[in-house]
């Protein structure tokens, strides 16, 4: 068939077919994907079987919860990202702290302290560097804001995060930090371990098949927010991992691979009340004033709540 052909068959089944109400966002949505599909279906001459393989993917996908997975993993995830940055940069908003992807293991609910928060509940101490990251929350003229909300998570030496390894304890390595009088923020935890998708998943079974890894390098996530400020969604690279620049999700970039300072001096040391060096960074996030011009920042996405 040809694709005028497509066209009008496929408007012939999604909007000649219409008795009732139309919801006119959705309607003009499903035409357009369902045209696309059946173009890509004609000019691909997929078989039968090639159909009915890709919707069971996509159904064992959604079963084992992993479309979460696979919207990074094909860079959709990063697409999205692209856009809103461009949308931004239209309504004048440039600078600021980049954003980069969310991903899909950000829990609602963690603990939440003023200042200052212990991520790590301890339990691979013995291997693990301690990390501390500190820095201030300020808006795009450079006045501290205090009072922000810094909302962080991240794997542990495994690579795995709390909620979703039920081998660790509850809220492992997740805090909400409320930025102190001076707009500032600080934490200890351990230095975190890169990703890697499951072996046997739907996510890292396709991109074998495309020749590609499922690997992460080490990553901290971040919502940092304030009242009147646009929400912004980030993570910071941990320098000198393999994968840095070579992230399945695609959600490294310049301005978020701070410098690791390593700390050895007996007087810091006993300062932090530690016996071995430890790992430092300092970050500091930069907001944008909420504008109208600019569509929200805020995703709307099911999040897990524990
Ligand atoms: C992660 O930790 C992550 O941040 C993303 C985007 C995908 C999978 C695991
Ligand atoms: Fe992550």
């Amino acid at each position: 068939m040809t694709h005028t052909e497509i066209d009008a068959l496929v408007k012939s089944f999604i909007v000649d077919t219409a008795t009732g109400e139309v919801n006119p966002r959705v309607q003009q949505v499903v035409l357009r994907l369902t045209s696309d599909l059946f173009k890509a279906i004609e000019d691909l001459d997929l078989q039968p079987s090639e159909v009915w393989k890709g919707l069971e993917y996509l159904a064992e996908a959604g079963a084992t919860h992993e479309l979460g997975l696979l919207a990074p993993g094909i860079g959709l995830e990063r697409f999205i990202d692209i856009r809103q940055d461009e949308a931004e940069a239209k309504a004048g908003l440039t600078g600021g702290t980049p954003r980069t992807i969310e991903g899909p293991l950000y829990v609602e609910g963690a603990p939440q302290s003023k200042g200052f928060a212990r991520l790590d509940d301890g339990s691979e101490s013995e291997q693990a560097e301690v990390l501390f990251m500190q820095g201030t929350v300020y808006d795009e003229d450079g006045k501290p804001l205090p009072g922000a909300r810094v909302e962080v998570w991240h794997a542990n030496l495994m690579g795995n995060y709390s909620f979703f390894d039920k081998s660790q304890s509850a809220f492992n390595l997740r805090r909400t930090i409320i930025a102190d009088e001076h707009g500032r923020y600080q934490f200890r935890s351990i230095m975190p371990s890169g990703y890697g998708c499951p072996p046997q998943g739907t996510t890292q079974r396709l991109l074998t098949q495309l020749g590609r890894h499922g690997r992460r390098p080490a990553h901290i996530h971040f919502f940092i927010s304030a009242p009147s400020y646009r929400k912004l969604t980030t993570q910071i690279n941990i320098d000198g991992d393999k994968y840095l620049w070579d992230d399945f999700a695609f959600a490294s970039r310049e301005g978020l691979v701070p410098t690791v300072n390593r700390i050895t001096s007996a007087v810091e040391l006993d300062k932090k009340q530690l016996s071995k060096p430890f790992a430092s960074i300092d970050f500091d996030f930069h907001l944008h004033a909420e504008s109208a011009a600019a569509p929200v920042a805020e995703v709307e996405r099911k999040r897990a709540v524990a």
